[in-house]
């Protein structure tokens, strides 16, 4: 086992509209981050990845960068990240912070001047191919709905978005551009920031005119040389968001040599709740012993040669407790630790989305209007003109919808959660009350201390860390268990996944001698039984 910092791990995404509000305008801003470092050194986490804090005009929340050298005012200053940086290195908490280098905004000084001509040094940042206004050069479309192709009639050219039409795909073929972005990351760099989140970097060595957007023949290619001249030369830890990773690729992308990334964000768990040929709108119950196969490939094919990272949440996807747990008053707290120990049992650096630590739930809203992200309501309409009916449009996006996830984070049960004095951006749910960090953090029977105790059992069990995961009970249709080994070390996972009570040989699960490390039943326990979302952890 190598000594990398990040492989010992346990990462915080903070989505920085939705985090801390400390102006009153309604969206979470820097000084908010900073104001809660104290929560997060107490949760015990070692870095913050941070979503875009970049100028942007905020089309698809700060994906869509108009100037990556400058914080956008309503998150606050260069100052402010500066002292962020500062400040988070007091609390030993390491900045990540999110690059997105396969599209700009629209409204970056860039696209302004492509938009002037062809023979505009810029014009050829972007991807353009001439045509006729009604029939784009083919038939892909983007990310977020609609034709990849937006016509521009000035210059008689359509260019390509993978994602929204404010979001212009960067032209990776040029070496301008790349050293463009290369000074960029190097920069920030400088200032301290220790490490990057890569989006969608599978995209970015797209190849149009032969239909390739992702994998494309020389994307290993770019990210070796983006590597080598940024933070890999740093010695910084680097992970990939890869929708289209499989164990093959994500070998590749986390070579132990260094080469390309510390990691990828592989989705192949993720996808299981859709129809095996369709979208994330088209549902389908999660199939369990599935998620086992899945997991099970993943863990061992990369054990040794490659470097997982592990999460059920980010910034895009539904809230886990109530998407594979039970969000009821019930059993909302037990499943939500049911989840955890399976996650933060496995090999990997897991990463913790704002709010997970505290069991939070998704947030139904009960009209297409009140919904904010562009991927919903572009997906809305779309499935819409394709017949789909209100009700099951609303049931898909109230299952899926990356709103779900935004909003705003849960501190104390006064007015807004203590997210904002003003009117937050998007609404807060209304159990908070319920569910906040206040009534949280000093209560040892608690979802957040329950993470915290995972954090901290990383840090003092090596076999959490470098264990050979192997799979038990492959077949069962509730129970997901599993050891981890290592030459002096056996871990023993045990989980209920749903809300029966089940019976199960202990003595054939738990090796003999080992003690009970971590439950999310406080009583007594009788070994041969899991009640419901019960889990276990035990160590040899
Ligand atoms: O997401 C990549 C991506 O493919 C998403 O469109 C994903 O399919 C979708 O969110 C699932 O619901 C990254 C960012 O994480 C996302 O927030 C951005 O919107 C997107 O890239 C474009 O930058
Ligand atoms: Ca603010």
């Amino acid at each position: 086992m190598d000594n990398k910092w990040w492989k010992q791990a346990v990462i915080y995404q903070v989505y920085p509209r939705s985090f801390q509000d400390t102006n009153g305008d309604g969206i979470g801003d820097i000084p908010g981050i900073i104001s809660r470092l104290d929560y997060l050194e107490d949760l015990g986490i070692d870095a913050i990845w941070l979503s875009p804090v970049y100028c942007s005009p905020q089309a698809d929340n700060g994906y869509d960068i108009s100037d990556y050298r400058d914080i956008d005012p309503i998150f606050g200053s260069l100052a402010d990240m500066d002292r962020l940086i500062a400040e988070a290195k007091k609390h030993h908490i390491r900045i990540i912070m999110d690059l997105v280098l396969n599209h700009s905004s629209d409204e970056h000084f860039w696209f302004r001047e492509a938009l002037k001509g062809k023979e505009n040094p810029y014009h050829d940042y972007y991807i353009w191919r001439d045509g006729v206004e009604g029939c784009p050069p083919n038939d892909l479309t983007s990310g977020f709905g609609g034709s990849l192709w937006e016509w521009v009639p000035e210059l008689g050219q359509y260019y390509m978005h993978q994602f929204s039409k404010k979001q212009p795909d960067l032209n990776w073929e040029n070496p301008k551009l790349r050293q463009e972005l290369y000074d960029m990351i190097n920069w920030w760099i400088d200032r301290g920031i220790e490490g990057f989140r890569l989006d969608v970097i599978d995209h970015i060595g797209k190849v149009p005119d032969d239909k390739v957007l992702v994998n494309g023949p020389h994307l290993h290619e770019l990210i070796r040389e983006l590597s080598a001249s940024t933070f890999g030369k740093a010695g910084l830890v680097s992970v990939g968001e890869a929708w289209s990773a499989t164990p093959e690729t994500a070998l590749l992308y986390s070579n132990p040599d260094g080469s390309e990334l510390s990691m990828v964000f592989q989705f192949e768990h993720i996808c299981l709740d859709q129809q095996p040929d369709g979208t994330k709108w088209d549902l389908m119950p999660l199939p369990l012993l599935k998620l086992k196969e899945v997991m099970n490939k993943w863990q061992t094919r990369l054990h040794e040669k490659g470097w997982n990272s592990l999460f059920w949440d980010n910034h895009d996807l539904p809230r886990i407790v109530s998407r594979w747990g039970n969000d009821s008053d019930e059993y909302r707290a037990l499943s939500a630790k049911m989840l955890a120990t399976l996650l933060h049992g496995m090999e990997g650096t897991p990463y913790i989305y704002q709010g997970e630590e505290l069991g939070m739930t998704n947030t139904p809203f009960p009209s297409i209007d009140d919904y904010d992200d562009v991927e919903t309501l572009n997906a809305y309409h779309v499935l819409k003109a394709k017949g789909w009916s209100e009700e099951k449009l609303m049931q898909a996006v109230h299952a899926k919808s990356r709103d779900n996830a935004r909003t705003p984070m849960h501190w104390d049960d006064s007015a807004q959660a203590g997210f904002t004095t003003g009117t937050p951006w998007l609404p807060v749910n209304p159990n908070y009350t319920e569910i906040n960090a206040a009534s949280q953090v000093n209560d040892k029977d608690s979802v957040f201390s329950y993470y915290k105790q995972l954090i901290r059992l990383r840090k003092e069990i090596p076999v959490i860390v470098d264990g050979a995961f192997c799979l038990l009970l492959p077949d069962d249709e509730e129970v997901f268990a599993y050891h981890r080994k290592n030459d002096e070390q056996t871990l023993t996972v045990l989980c209920n996944f749903y809300g029966n009570e089940r019976t199960i040989d202990a003595s054939a699960l738990i090796p003999e001698g080992s003690r009970l490390l971590l439950s999310n039943y406080t009583d007594a326990e009788d070994a041969n039984v899991l009640r419901p979302y019960e889990a276990r952890m035990y160590l040899k």
